[in-house]
């Protein structure tokens, strides 16, 4: 799939006057209005290789069709959502899913299409074929030291191609647990999992980030050696200052307060990167804001708060990436809303009047705070994303300019409706 076949930002002249009728009402009422437009169009979101192709369920999968064979179609697709939308300029490897044969040549066409490589994830949840020792009691947390140097070396090598990609971060999940009480001892298997985590940071380079990612429950439904952000912040801690944690949105209990945790943790400088999804039960792989979108806008109203607090730049020094999977989509038509949910809460959050927001918290004024965020939630925001896509030459509507352009049975044409079990 070639992208020059494509006029990804052929503008019909009603949809942009449309637009500019649009924008302009709600431009009048944005403070730094170029500011908040700039800021939109430098926020850019790694897409996962996993998401590309159909996922399933423990029941079943029904695959579309036209899914990427290769890593090179995946970055291809990714590389396509990026010129429709301006905003998933880079790409989160899963090894072995995505083992770059040539390193020099996949870094290359990746830089063709404007992407950089974001966090590589390493997986010790499965047994891969021909592998000498079995994760079914669990990898870094396990009785046996043999399969811990196992999981350490494969998140080593995980470290080694993300270094010959250009990435400068690894994001660890582990699914080690125990699904039965009486099954672990908790103590050894933290202990044994830190001293894993330690000869891991110990591998990487200077400039590197490790990111520990917890989750509450699943594969384990009795205990998660890493399965809540006091246990990752723990093991971040001791491991130094170059582990954070990473939130993954539909990691948690159901009520959790999301946007208390990551408050608390950019407060100690730990928090390292998101895995946008959503979530209404116990499940992590919904479309970003397709469930509750006010919490993911006071998600970022935190991160705003506490980025502005520790002075740090919104698009670089946090890795923001999706997580999530898709078995009644097209993987690409849902990839174009979660970022543009993700866009519209960021640019919701930005248009907090913060000053008038302190000043009534500080005088405990409950009503006039609240007002002030749900006047922001309110806005509708939705002309300022597109107006940030126009202006980084992306299209105007990037899901209409996706159906219109029938990419959906190219890639069948092209790639047949063989299905390729690419991951989660
Ligand atoms: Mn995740």
């Amino acid at each position: 799939m070639l992208l020059e076949n494509y006029k990804i930002n052929e503008l019909n002249q009603e949809s942009l006057q449309d637009h500019q009728r649009k924008f302009g009402l709600v431009a009048s009422s944005v403070k730094n209005l170029d500011e908040v437009i700039q800021k939109l169009m430098d926020f850019q979101i790694a897409i996962p290789s996993w998401a590309l192709g159909t996922g399933g369920t423990r029941f079943a999968r029904f695959s579309g069709g036209g899914e990427p064979r290769s890593l090179e179609e995946k970055i291809e697709d990714v590389g396509l959502l990026h010129a429709l939308n301006g905003s998933s300029g880079a790409i989160s490897l899963h090894i072995p899913w995505d083992i770059p044969q040539n390193p020099k040549a996949i870094k290359a066409l990746a830089a063709q299409y404007g992407l950089r490589f974001d966090a590589m994830n390493s997986n010790t949840f499965q047994d891969q074929p021909g592998q000498q020792h079995s994760y079914k009691f669990g990898s870094m947390q396990h009785t046996d030291k043999a399969v811990r140097k196992q999981a350490v070396e494969h998140n080593i090598d995980v470290i080694n191609y993300g270094i010959e990609l250009g990435s400068d971060s690894i994001n660890v999940w582990l699914s080690d647990g125990s699904s039965f009480p009486g099954q672990l001892n908790f103590r050894k298997a933290f202990q044994r999992t830190l001293e894993c985590l330690q000869e891991v940071y110990a591998a990487l380079p200077d400039n590197w980030k490790l990111f520990v990612e917890y989750k509450a429950f699943e594969p384990n439904f009795y205990s998660m050696t890493v399965g809540d952000w006091g246990q990752s912040f723990n093991y971040a801690t001791k491991l130094g200052p170059k582990a954070y944690t990473l939130v993954d949105l539909g990691h948690h209990l159901p009520g959790a307060n999301i946007e208390q945790i990551v408050s608390l943790l950019l407060m100690e400088g730990k928090l390292g990167g998101f895995h946008f999804n959503d979530s209404k039960y116990g499940d992590d792989d919904l479309t970003v804001g397709s469930i509750n979108p006010y919490q993911l806008f006071l998600i970022f109203n935190e991160l705003i708060e506490g980025m502005n607090a520790r002075g740090m730049n919104h698009a670089t020094d946090l890795g923001w990436m999706i997580d999530a999977s898709h078995n009644v989509k097209d993987p690409l038509e849902d990839l174009l809303q979660s970022v543009e949910a993700i866009k519209i809460a960021y640019a919701q959050a930005l248009v907090v009047d913060a000053n008038a927001l302190e000043a009534a918290r500080e005088s405990n004024d409950v009503v006039q705070a609240q007002e002030l965020l749900q006047e922001a939630y309110r806005t509708d925001v939705r002309p300022l994303v597109a107006e940030a896509r126009l202006r980084a030459g992306a299209a105007l509507q990037p899901f209409q300019a996706y159906r219109n352009l029938k990419v959906r049975d190219q890639l069948i044409k092209e790639r047949g409706l063989k299905t390729v079990a690419t991951g989660l």
